[in-house]
This record gives C-alpha cells, structure tokens and sequence, in this order.
C-alpha cells in the first residue's frame, strides 16, 4: 500500500501537467497579491487553528484537539479572523489554507481537495456591488498576467483561453433554479463561455454569518462567481451581518449554538460594522487556466476526498 502510494507519487511530481500547473500557480499568486497590493491592501498571515472556524453550511468531518485545556479547531475558512480583523485594518487579505475533510464521493466532483488554499480578503464599508466590481477587475488582471506570462504552457497543455469582459452576466439564484432546476450551476457553467455571477442567494444555502437584505426578507447579499465550460464555483462571498442581534437569531435559526461561536460572540458584542468579503480557491483558478478535468493535477500533494495521501 505504502509503496504504491508512493510510487503514483513520484510519478506525479515528474508529470509536465503539474509543472505547469506550478508554473501558472506562482504568477496566479504573484499577480493577485500584486493587485490587491497596489490598491493598499495589507497581507496578513494566515491562521491555521483556533477556538472558532467556519460551520459551513455543508457536512464535513471536524478535525479538533486540545491544548492546555482548549479546544481548538483546524481552519475551514478565516472567515470570522477576516471581520475581526477588517475592523480595525479596513482592506486585507491572506492566502490562506483550509482544511475541509469532505466525504468521500465529493472526489467525484474533480473539484474538491480536503486541503486547499484559497485567496480570502475582506474590506470595511464595502458593499457587495463593490466587491463584485473588484472581483471582476482582479479576475481579470489575473488572467492577463497569466495569459502574458505562459502563452507557451498554455499551448502545451492545448488550453486556450482569452480574457473575460467585465461586467459578468448576472443571475439570482431564484430565477436559476426556476429555469433550470437544482443543478442550474452546472448547466449554466458548461453553457457558458465566460465567468458569470450567482447572486441573491437564499438564507438556508448559506452560513449565518451573511448579510440579509433589508428589502427581500429570506435572501442574502450574497455573489458567487462561477467559471465557464463546466469548471463550476470560482469565488464566493458576500456582504457580513454585524448586528449582534441578528447574528444571534442567524444562529438560532440554523439549530447552532451560542456555545460554538462565543469567542466571536465576545468581539460582536463590542460592534461591529459592515464589510464585505470573498475567498477565491487558488487550486480551483489554476485548474481552471490549466483546463484540467481534474484538480489534483495541480497540488504537488494532493488530499483527494477519500484517498490515502502522502
Ligand atoms: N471565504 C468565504 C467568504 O469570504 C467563506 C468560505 O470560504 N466559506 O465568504
């Protein structure tokens, strides 16, 4: 077992997909960090275990251990580090590595790693119109540096690929699943030829810790971006309840408990104001610039859902 293991291992880091793969990873990072840079963005290092991580809004294992007495767990998402720390920093963000031990049969998706990293940044005061508008830009610049960079890898691999036009196509969730039912997300990705937007997403599609909107009562100010040709979800965000008290209802609402979020709770109940967020899945983008059908081709050590890793 070991050595079969191993061995699909050495293989793997010989093979000139992953060489490109990491070739396009480094100026993806360079590019972003680059462009968040130049807009006064600072960098702030990544947290990798602590008293409170996302719940997400999706079964996965829950890998925790205690030390001294606390019980800590492994980072899912910086999601509450980023609307601490956006309070007193008004624009940051980090490459930051989660762990998310997904079932099994999510292997099957090519998308899914149970350790991943992804881009992750929050902005004070912001509102999900800019942020989308943001997203857009970096999206874009991302792509034009890459496309600068590795015409030559990118013709190797056989991809073609041209730089998106801002605005993005818009749906609502709502209007999506009306006309194309429960897997509109696939159906629309592998229709499309350029990035497009999920926005308005339903309150029980997503954590308690995203904004509901003051007008359409049940929907949140939420975005997705999803990529063309079949490549599914890019970036997910959105705008951030801060109000202590509909933070608590959140989590009542979704059968959680006070317990499990009280050190957060703690810094809630001191104010919070808006911001606004996303995280981009770097693996995912490369994946995506690569078109490889599937992702661990792109993570000199892969964890795929299920499997048995170095
Ligand atoms: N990073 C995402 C956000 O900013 C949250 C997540 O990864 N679950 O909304």
């Amino acid at each position: 077992m070991e050595t079969e293991v191993v061995s699909e291992l050495m293989e793997h880091l010989s093979d000139k997909k992953l060489e490109a793969a990491l070739k396009v990873n480094t100026t993806v990072r360079a590019a972003m960090g680059e462009f968040l840079r130049d807009r006064g963005f600072i960098e702030i290092p990544p947290v990798i275990f602590s008293t409170v991580t996302d719940p997400l809004n999706h079964p996965v294992y829950d890998p925790s251990f205690e030390y001294e007495g606390t019980r800590y767990a492994l980072t899912k998402s910086m999601i509450f580090h980023k609307q601490i720390i956006v309070q007193k920093f008004p624009k940051i963000f980090t490459f930051s590595p989660n762990i998310r031990l997904e079932m099994p049969e999510k292997a099957r998706t090519g998308r899914h790693l149970l350790e991943f990293t992804q881009l992750d940044l929050e902005v004070k005061g912001a509102t999900r119109e800019d942020l989308i508008k943001l997203g857009e830009e970096l999206f874009i610049h991302t792509l034009e540096k890459v496309i600068e960079k590795h015409s030559q890898d990118l013709h190797d691999l056989g991809r073609s690929l041209s730089v998106p036009h801002a605005p993005f196509k818009r749906y609502k969730f709502e209007d999506a699943v009306k006309k194309y039912g429960s897997e509109f997300e696939t159906i629309l990705s592998k229709e499309a030829r350029e990035p497009f937007w999920i926005v308005d997403i339903p309150l029980k599609e997503r954590e308690f810790y995203d904004r509901e909107s003051d007008v359409s009562s049940g929907i949140l100010n939420d975005m997705d971006l999803i990529y063309p040709e079949g490549y599914c979800e890019a970036l997910s965000g959105g705008e951030r309840e801060f109000d202590l008290d509909r933070i608590m209802e959140r989590i009542r609402r979704k059968g959680q408990t006070y317990e499990q979020f009280k050190w957060f709770l703690e810094f809630a109940r001191g104010g919070l104001e808006l911001s606004t967020g996303f995280g981009i899945g770097i693996e995912r983008l490369v994946r995506y610039i690569c078109g490889f059908e599937r992702i661990e081709d792109v993570h000199p050590f892969p964890k795929v859902p299920g499997k048995v890793s170095v």
